[in-house]
């Protein structure tokens, strides 16, 4: 009898380790969703087009779009001040912005150009090529990230702009495109989706996305109004703090992500 028992009990939790192994794999292909807590506002200029931004050193980096108007900044986070200025040259339409080297690499929308400053000075240093579009750009230590409009996420050396690979990001099998501005996060790309409140957390080695962030209700007076959209992550790695912001917002959000209900 009591091995009849036993021998029950352990067929009982056999199942159970199988169905919870099932359960796990089933999360794994089903993106997490988080929405959102906002730990700090911030004034942002609400005439800065904002196309790349990162978190570096205390401060603020962005890059600002529009032929015309198009700009690098540096920006003080807590008052919005802009520190120091480089407009770009009229012709070109400012997009992604990241840092590699105590450099700053600036794409362009359309040109198939992009910049490479001296973090400190703004000094331009070069420029370089690349193909197809410009939207985002950031790096994961060793690749720069740079996102194009599609679902298309390609990495390039960072030194020699040559591209090394691309994935194509997917909700499950669904392609997720118009890829915006991004930030690399501990191990995952953030990046946001054009015209969207929520940002794709994805995981680079597969182009999976690992999770849905809803940022819904943010900024709700202005956001999806016209191109004042949700755009603009930014990583402080020291301080573990994320930041967001949107084209045309008057203000930046530290956040905190929170699993949705
Ligand atoms: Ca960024």
């Amino acid at each position: 009898m009591t091995l009849v028992v036993l021998l029950a009990a352990a067929a009982i939790v056999a199942v159970t380790a199988d169905t919870r192994a099932r359960a796990r794999v089933g999360a794994a292909a089903a993106p997490a969703k988080f929405s959102v807590s906002v730990v700090h506002t911030y004034p942002h200029d609400p005439n800065a087009y904002t196309q790349g931004l990162i978190f570096r050193d205390g401060v603020l980096y962005e890059s600002t779009g529009i032929s015309g108007k198009s700009s690098l900044r540096k920006v003080a986070l807590e008052t919005g001040e802009v520190l120091q200025f480089k407009p770009v040259d009229a012709q070109y339409f400012a997009e992604g912005l990241t840092d590699w080297n105590g450099q700053l690499l600036q794409l362009t929308w359309q040109s198939q150009v992009g910049f490479v400053y001296d973090l400190k000075t703004f000094a331009l240093q070069r420029t370089f090529s690349f193909t197809g579009e410009g939207w985002g750009l950031t790096h994961d230590g060793s690749r720069l990230i740079l996102s194009d409009g599609t679902d298309r996420l390609r990495f390039l050396d960072p030194v020699t702009m040559k591209e090394l690979g691309a994935v194509s990001v997917r909700d499950g099998n669904e392609p997720v495109p118009e890829l915006n501005e991004l930030e690399y996060v501990r191990g995952a790309v953030l990046a946001n989706v054009w015209h969207t409140d929520r940002i794709a957390r994805i995981n680079p080695a597969t182009g999976l996305v690992t999770a849905w962030i809803d940022l819904h209700g943010l900024l709700p007076h202005y956001q999806l109004q016209g191109e004042a959209v949700l755009n603009g992550i930014a990583y402080d790695a020291a301080g573990d703090r994320l930041f967001v912001t949107g084209k045309l917002w008057p203000k930046l959000f530290e956040v905190r992500l929170v699993p949705a209900r």
